[in-house]
């Protein structure tokens, strides 16, 4: 099974999108593992973004991810990566399809209500930043959409 990160950021919680988002995936047939709301730290967020370092909008991207709290959420299902990405839609809103995330809620690519990992191995290098392994739930839906 494959895992991936989810954050539901600033603006999702100030425009009160943070169930309308969740429910996306729910229905999608995601399986979630972990949540929690948290102010990410500018450590935290520097670490996140660190590949992002040097590029002309890295400034506003940090002071705007801890400008107040996030949502934070593990996913999981068979290709939860590649799920979430099409669920979340493309960086750029204006190029985001209408019906994914950022096509339907987003205007502004560097404020675009949401990140998802964009690899497995970045998912599981941004979950164990963001988790510790002990807030992660184990446990069997008992309707599992993907079967
Ligand atoms: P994605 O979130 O779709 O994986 P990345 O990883 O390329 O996109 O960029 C990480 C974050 O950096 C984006 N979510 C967005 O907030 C910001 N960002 C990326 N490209 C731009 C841009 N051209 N202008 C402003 N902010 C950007």
């Amino acid at each position: 099974m494959e895992q991936t990160l989810v954050i539901l950021k600033p603006n999702a919680i100030q425009r009160g999108l943070v169930g309308e988002l969740i429910l996306r995936f729910e229905r999608r047939g995601m399986k979630i593992t972990a949540m929690k709301m948290m102010l990410i730290t500018r450590q935290l967020a520097e670490e996140h973004y660190r590949t992002h370092r040097g590029r002309e909008f890295y400034k506003d991207l940090i002071t705007f991810i801890t400008s107040g709290p996030s949502v934070i959420m593990i996913l999981e299902s068979p290709g939860a990566v590649s799920i979430v990405r099409t669920t979340v839609g493309a960086t750029d809103p204006a190029e985001a399809d209408p019906g994914s995330i950022r096509g339907d809620f987003a205007t502004s690519p560097g404020h675009n209500m949401i990140h998802a990992s964009d690899s497995p191995e970045s998912a599981q290098r941004e979950i164990a930043l963001f988790f510790d392994p002990g807030e992660i739930q184990d446990y069997t839906l008992s309707v599992r959409p993907w079967l």
